[in-house]
């Protein structure tokens, strides 16, 4: 098999050309070739330099993370980085599209770097619940200082090419054709081969104060809770300032193996290939060309309809808005400029791309207007007759081929469609709150949707930065169908004794950024209730009768402060012994376990009823509607992958210990196999 690597004399410049699509992972066959490359360079007298570049679209974006878990094939990253650094001749990485993880343990390992200023360079590992492996956190700070060695090892997000000429990761910027200049800065540097980064003095890194890390962890505490992954990066940069170079690549080794025989990197290193598995779409060919989507058209501009079409805007993409009246109108409008002018304040956007979005948004109370769209979200109040009236309209105005869609969170895509005489360009897109935070979008499925529309749809996504998923057709779709169960099971608690403060800490515990009882505040505990106060059948009701709607109104199962801090509320708790003592039920301590098995357990047996139902196209798709929709810890890889680590048997025997007490509750029948079989829902 030829190697993915190859040489060429350029003059007395050798040039080593990666072609190992798609990202130029560092797989064993390139490593292989690397080290050969760098015996050609040593051995052939004629060679005074070398390039190291990659063809296709990036650098080397990492090692192959397929290979982790299988037995290690020579040579290591570590020894290739390291036979690249002790080359004889100067060696110059020319960088191009993203320089990640062990790519950019190669780059530091040359001698010199040169991008272009499109290029991003990075130490992602971190988000694979791992460390660079291959020398980084001993180069990388020796370069770049510690400061920003640990935002990227520890915070894993990239720099710009520019910014890394700024902080002396990269030599030079390349304006042009990026190998045609690195074998031009190769002759110029040929006779100067500088001292290696390992070898360089640490005075970069003396001089660094103790109290340096501590503030790094104390400013992030909050991100990396939960984390094991950050800590160690940290510990790394940390040795690189007090060890020899030899001493602190044995620090950084030993924290490698010992983050890559846990728990936390399986999790997230299985949870970076669901998220890409995630937007194949079963039974639709790879031939299947999207519809071009230039203008986009909403309905509603309210909490949702402004959300989502600020990551239209965002995208670059103009969004007609449609309300009944122009107050509704008006105000809608003024929220997305206010929430474009807070990111801005941060400093993320800059005033003229805010005014760049704003201008793309055509507001208007006429309908009609939106017969020139592509794709129309309806983002109305969540009530079937209203979402039928509209798609009949929209049936009549919207053209040829545009895509109808609704942004519903719970009802039935096929009865919207059927309205129409176009079901087949009817689609659910199921934006979360905050539709322009929040990553996740359920894509759901209509018995009728036409293959383009959806191949169209999961396109889309990527192009507004979410992550899709594709739905079938239930009540809830995939993530919300979860949360009955859990909500469930959470109220019955309150009633036999725990309190809502009990029922979160369980979850906030596990990982969860809020419990059950919290996100009912954030969210509206008025949501779905019949506004009806003199109708008082259940706790909701009650609270939803006094005002107690949640953090709009200042109060909901918690008391909050003016910063919105939640306070344990006497009153809802007199709510709830007052259900009890109506209802007959006795009071007794609800253990923390019975709370995961009640709310967790019960929740991964409905996603073995949504995945043998066909409403979720496989057990990882589950596990990214809940990581990017509700904030499951990613360290856990997501409540299939969770599940599975629990052991399916011991979720079985767990749900059956309640049994007695979920009267409602009925077994999957896939999970009850598949325990029974002591198989897994992911590989
Ligand atoms: N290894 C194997 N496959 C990879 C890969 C990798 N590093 N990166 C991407 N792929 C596959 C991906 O699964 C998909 O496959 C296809 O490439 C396109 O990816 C010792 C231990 C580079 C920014 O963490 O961030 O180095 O679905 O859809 O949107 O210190 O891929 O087509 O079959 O994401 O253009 C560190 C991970 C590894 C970078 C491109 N590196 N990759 O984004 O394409 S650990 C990373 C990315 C390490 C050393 C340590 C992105 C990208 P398929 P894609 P994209």
């Amino acid at each position: 098999m030829t190697s993915p690597i190859s040489t060429r004399k350029h003059g007395d410049v050798l040039i080593v050309t990666s072609n190992n699509p798609p990202v130029n992972a560092l797989g064993a066959a390139v490593r292989q070739g690397l080290v050969a490359a760098m015996e050609q360079a040593d051995g052939d007298d004629s060679v005074k330099a070398v390039v190291i570049h990659c063809d296709g679209q990036t650098f080397f974006a990492g090692a192959d993370i397929t290979e982790f878990g299988k037995p290690p094939v020579s040579p290591w990253l570590p020894e290739v980085v390291d036979r690249i650094e002790a080359t004889t001749k100067p060696v110059v990485a020319a960088i191009h599209g993203t320089a990640l993880g062990g790519g950019l343990e190669v780059a530091l390992a040359c001698h010199y770097r040169v991008a272009v200023p499109s290029a991003k360079l990075g130490t992602p590992e971190v988000k694979l619940g791992l460390l660079p492996g291959a020398g980084g956190t001993q180069r990388l700070p020796r370069v770049a200082g510690v400061p920003l060695a640990l935002e990227m090892t520890a915070g894993g997000n990239p720099i710009g090419a520019k910014q890394a000429y700024e902080a002396g990761l990269v030599d030079r910027l390349i304006e042009g054709d990026l190998l045609e200049h690195a074998v031009a800065y190769a002759h110029e540097v040929e006779s100067v081969r500088p001292l290696p980064i390992s070898s360089t003095k640490q005075d970069k890194l003396a001089a660094v104060e103790a109290s340096t890390f501590d503030d790094f962890r104390k400013a992030n505490a909050r991100k990396f809770k939960g984390f094991d992954a950050p800590e160690k990066n940290i510990q790394c940069v940390e040795a690189a300032t007090r060890l020899p170079y030899a001493e602190g690549v044995k620090t950084e080794r030993q924290l490698f193996m010992e983050l890559m025989s846990g728990g936390q990197s399986r999790a997230q290193q299985y949870f970076f290939f669901a998220e890409r598995q995630a937007a194949k779409i079963e039974g639709v060919g790879k031939d299947v060309q999207p519809r071009a989507i230039n203008r986009v058209g909403v309905i509603g501009a309210g909490t949702m309809g402004g959300g989502i079409s600020m990551n239209f805007l965002s995208a670059g993409i103009p969004v007609t808005i449609v309300e009944m009246q122009q107050d509704a109108l008006d105000r809608g409008t003024g929220v997305m400029r206010k929430n474009y002018e807070a990111t801005a304040a941060k400093g993320r956007l800059t005033g003229e791309q805010v005014e760049q979005a704003m201008g793309l948004l055509n507001p208007t109370l006429d309908l009609n207007a939106l017969g020139e769209c592509d794709l129309i979200i309806e983002a109305v109040y969540e009530n079937m007759d209203v979402k039928k009236e509209i798609f009949t309209k929209l049936d009549g105005i919207a053209k040829p081929g545009a895509i109808l869609a609704s942004n519903t969170s719970y009802l039935n895509i096929d009865e919207i469609a059927a309205v129409t005489k176009r079901p087949e360009d009817v689609v659910g897109l199921h934006f979360f709150s905050p539709a322009n935070i929040m990553k996740l979008l359920e894509v759901v499925r209509g018995a009728k949707t036409a293959p383009d529309v959806l191949v169209t749809a999961m396109q889309l996504a990527k192009r507004i930065r979410k992550v899709a998923v594709v739905a079938g057709v239930c009540y809830g779709f995939i993530g919300n169908r979860m949360l009955i169960p859990r909500q469930t099971q959470a109220m019955q608690l309150l009633l036999e004794g725990a309190t809502p403060a009990q029922v979160d800490k369980v979850h906030t515990d596990f990982g969860m950024p809020m419990g059950p009882f919290q996100m009912a505040d954030l969210a509206g505990v008025d949501i779905g209730w019949h506004r009806d106060p003199g109708r008082v059948e259940n706790i909701r009701d009650a609270l939803c009768a006094i005002d107690r709607w949640g953090q709009k109104k200042g109060a909901g199962f918690y008391d909050y402060d003016e910063k919105r801090r939640p306070t344990p509320s006497p009153v809802v708790q007199q709510i709830i012994d007052d259900f009890r003592a109506k209802q007959g039920v006795e009071k007794r301590e609800i253990s923390d376990q019975e709370i995961v098995e009640r709310t967790l357990y019960t929740m991964v047996n409905e996603s073995a009823k949504i995945l043998e139902e066909g409403m979720a196209q496989r057990a990882s798709d589950i596990d990214v509607v809940w990581i990017y929709g509700y904030g499951w810890p990613v360290y856990r890889g997501g409540p299939m992958h969770w599940a599975d680590g629990e052991g399916l048997p011991k979720i079985v025997e767990g749900l059956k210990a309640q049994q007695e007490r979920m009267p409602d509750f009925t077994f999957s029948k896939l999970l009850l196999d598949k325990a029974e079989k002591k198989e897994k829902f992911t590989r």
